[in-house]
């Protein structure tokens, strides 16, 4: 299995985390003298406007981190340097997206009796992977993490509120009974205040990361998914989503700082 991908200013990898001082690590913004070129270099942000740039945070909940819900192993090892970026200004939007499903949720093993969670189910014509109850609305879990600058945040998408759909991507729901994916009104946020490039992390990288990109570059946007800046709930499988992601266009990048 190839490692993780690298970014093309591979020898200056942890620059992130290794020069940002100690008191400044989680919210600080003064200080840290060059921080923000460095993040803007190793990300070659500086080809294009920052007003045409955008970071989407995907699902960093507690319900997500390891002791919750819907453990994803070392879910909290992004969390820090996710907040150091959203706190850069490298963005010109800092958006995030929030799980948020009702009780009894479609997606909940519960709500399927005799079925366990992980296994899969057809549902309405595609697979449905029945995870435990999670992110339910209003419970600790379904918080945004407390340790990111939440006032960074421009917008904040939930997604998988209705009763009898999921939704892993933050542009537009999996699909319902009537075989439709509406949308969560992302794309016109995003394009409405002139973003063309989206940066996505956080969790999971092979779920909703994963759909988050795919529909990001769908739709049009160049999309780059910050491959240390996510963790999977299957890594097992995360050679194979690599490949799928360069098929699809979507730049894989390593920043460093995790
Ligand atoms: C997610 C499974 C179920 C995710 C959300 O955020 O990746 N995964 N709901
Ligand atoms: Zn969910």
């Amino acid at each position: 299995m190839p490692g993780p991908p690298r970014g093309r200013h591979r020898e200056s990898c942890v620059v992130i985390q290794s020069r940002i001082p100690q008191s400044t690590k989680m919210h600080g913004t003064s200080s840290r003298a060059g921080t923000l070129e460095q993040v803007m270099d190793r990300l070659d942000l500086r080809r294009v406007p920052r007003s045409s740039t955008a970071l989407v945070v995907v699902d960093v909940q507690p319900d997500f981190m390891p002791g919750g819900a819907l453990a994803v192993a070392e879910g909290d090892r992004i969390v820090s340097p996710i907040g150091r970026l959203m706190a850069s200004g490298a963005f010109g939007a800092c958006v995030a997206t929030q799980d948020w499903h009702p009780r009894g949720h479609v997606s909940f093993a519960s709500a399927h009796p005799g079925r366990e969670p992980f296994d899969v189910i057809d549902l309405y014509g595609h697979e449905q992977t029945l995870w435990p109850d999670h992110c339910v609305q209003g419970s600790p879990g379904a918080e945004l993490h407390p340790g990111l600058p939440l006032d960074r945040l421009d917008a904040i998408i939930r997604k998988g509120f209705y009763l009898r759909s999921d939704s892993y991507s933050g542009f537009r729901n999996n699909w319902n009974e009537m075989g439709e994916r509406p949308p969560t009104g992302l794309d016109g946020y995003l394009r409405n205040r002139g973003i063309q490039e989206v940066y996505v992390c956080g969790l999971a990288r092979d779920v909703c990361c994963w759909w988050t990109a795919q529909d990001a570059a769908e739709s049009g946007f160049k999309t780059v998914l910050l491959w240390d800046l996510t963790r999977s709930v299957r890594p097992q499988g995360d050679a194979a989503l690599l490949a799928d992601l360069r098929r699809r266009g979507i730049v894989p990048l390593t920043v460093g700082g995790s």
